[in-house]
């Protein structure tokens, strides 16, 4: 059944572009719902139903010059978002799938006015009107990346010396939260060290967002200019660089789990340059000229960034500072050693050992395996908080959206969704319980795959319907004995999905 939690064909022209039947079943509430609300309600109905069956929107963010926008360049695969300076990157763009390639700057009374790519296809780094008076940007581009996500460009948070969420606020306020108000998703980029502060403004932001707190379900984040980082600093790095990334991205993600599902090291510049274009067959040939210089000479140009474009070498000074913005010298260090290795290297295969060498790989399969696999539970959940928002202020209102959802939930199918709830609770901390146990919530809920959620990947069938039974039982008698009333609400909750994950098993033949 293409259509398994209700009826067919009645929304047939919302559901089709849908992301699965979670999202269905919301968006079937949601018109269900909609002839009884007053007409301000039933205007932010709509919104929440065409957002349903908009692609999943991703936010990139980070504290300024963190290098989202190179980040979003790369993920798209084209060189598009103001990098570096200029007044573009103070605003909000939203780069979504279009027919037609086009930029639109939206006024905040809501007006559009098409702006031209520059001559280099990019985004131009100054609009010719005030800024005051602009919200955000549209980026319309045809690309294959955005047919499934939505990227949200954002401007840089500031330093936030008192970790004030408030002011943090204020100040996404000031760039237009409507542009970003659809987020529902996060990708957060980081550089070398996560500050203590850096957790509030992660809370901050995906407040001011999605109107949710960020988790394992919907966030990730990135260890960005791995290249930059001393591997000396690092111990058990061994001098290598990229291990050194590996190593603070993992104590990273330690000190940032659950709000984030991983934290990755990734380069950034070099993700850019290999997958836009940027790199060309002239960079290419620059390469194989550096890598012909003598041994002393390369290795003194390869200390500091200086020394690389004003060291006596037969590469001109332009070229060297050229390379320098495309690949850093870590990418230059890279390509020079590939060439070493294979000296009739192809600029094509170079272009190649770039990217390997940045990570961005990872990275998208992280983000498939996040975001995209899971867009549909992402999205619904998302609808449903906008929806007992927009009801929450008057009291009839609150009610029926209260009692709907309250039905939708105690169908097995959509059960997920619950889930998703209770793991939002205990990733913000509404509701504590003892780590073993949290753990245990975040592995059931934070997975689409059965094996997983048991925590027992590679095991037998009958161990798994064995392990889902027992601790179904378990989590009901913690449910009733010794849990408090927020954890015995969760308790219910992950009772039921190991009971559903043991009908499940046992519907399949696993006992
Ligand atoms: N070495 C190195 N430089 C990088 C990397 N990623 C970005 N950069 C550089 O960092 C600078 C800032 O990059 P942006 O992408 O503009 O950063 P941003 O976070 O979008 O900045 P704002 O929007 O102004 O907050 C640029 O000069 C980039 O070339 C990286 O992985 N390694
Ligand atoms: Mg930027």
């Amino acid at each position: 059944m293409s259509d398994p939690l209700g009826r067919h064909g009645t929304i047939s022209r919302v559901t089709s572009s849908l992301p699965g039947p979670l999202s269905a079943a919301v968006a079937r509430l949601v018109q269900t719902l909609r002839p009884q609300v007053g007409p301000g309600t039933a205007a932010g109905f709509d919104e929440v139903l065409r957002r349903l069956s908009a692609p999943l929107q991703v936010a990139v963010a980070g504290r300024i010059k963190s290098g989202k926008s190179t980040l979003v360049n790369a993920l798209i695969g084209r060189r598009v978002a103001p990098v570096g300076v200029g007044e573009c990157t103070r605003l909000v763009t939203r780069f979504q799938y279009g027919t037609v390639d086009r930029i639109e700057v939206v006024g905040v009374d809501g007006s559009r006015r098409v702006l031209p790519f520059d001559a280099d296809g990019m985004i131009p780094a100054e609009l010719d009107v005030d800024i005051e008076t602009v919200s955000h940007l549209e980026a319309y581009l045809t690309n294959d990346v955005l047919r499934e996500l939505t990227v949200i460009d954002t401007p840089g948070l500031g330093s936030l010396d008192s970790a004030s969420v408030a002011r943090t606020e204020k100040l996404l306020d000031q760039v237009s939260q409507d542009a970003v108000a659809g987020a529902e998703a996060v990708l957060y980029v980081f550089t070398q060290t996560v500050r203590a502060d850096d957790q509030e403004t992660l809370r901050a932001f995906t407040a001011a967002t999605a109107g949710r707190d960020a988790g394992p379900v919907n966030a990730i984040a990135v260890l960005n200019k791995a290249d930059t980082i001393p591997p000396e600093s690092v111990a058990g790095s061994d001098g290598d660089v990229w291990r050194a990334a590996a190593i603070l991205a993992g104590k990273q993600a330690a000190t940032l789990r659950p709000r984030v599902a991983d934290v990755l090291p990734v380069i950034g510049l070099l993700a850019e340059s290999a997958e836009s274009g940027a790199f060309t067959s002239a960079d290419a040939d620059a390469l194989h000229a550096l890598a012909a210089l003598d041994e002393a000479s390369w290795q003194t140009m390869l200390m500091s960034a200086d020394l690389f474009t004003t060291w006596e070498c037969a590469v001109p000074q332009a070229t060297r500072s050229r390379l320098l913005a495309k690949l850093d010298l870590y990418g230059i260090g890279r390509a020079v050693e590939a060439i070493h290795a294979e000296p009739g290297i192809t600029a094509g295969a170079l272009r190649r050992v770039l990217l390997d060498a940045s990570g961005l790989a990872d990275v998208r399969s992280k983000l498939d395996g996040v975001f995209r696999a899971r867009a549909d539970g992402i999205k619904a959940a998302a609808a449903l908080a906008s929806v007992t928002a927009l009801a929450a202020g008057d009291p009839g209102e609150r009610r029926r959206v209260h009692d709907a959802i309250e039905q939708l939930l105690g169908r097995p199918e959509a059960h997920q969704l619950r889930l998703l709830e209770a793991l939002t609770l205990i990733t913000a901390n509404a509701v504590t319980m003892p780590e073993d146990l949290a753990e245990e919530v975040l592995r059931v809920g934070s997975s689409g795959s059965v094996p997983e959620q048991l925590g027992l990947v590679g095991r037998p069938p009958h161990e798994l319907v064995a392990y889902a039974l027992e601790r179904a039982g378990w989590w009901r008698s913690f449910a009733s004995f010794g849990a408090t009333p927020a954890q015995s609400r969760v308790a219910h909750v992950v009772h039921r999905a190991y009971f559903l994950i043991w009908q499940q098993l046992r519907g399949a033949g696993g006992g």
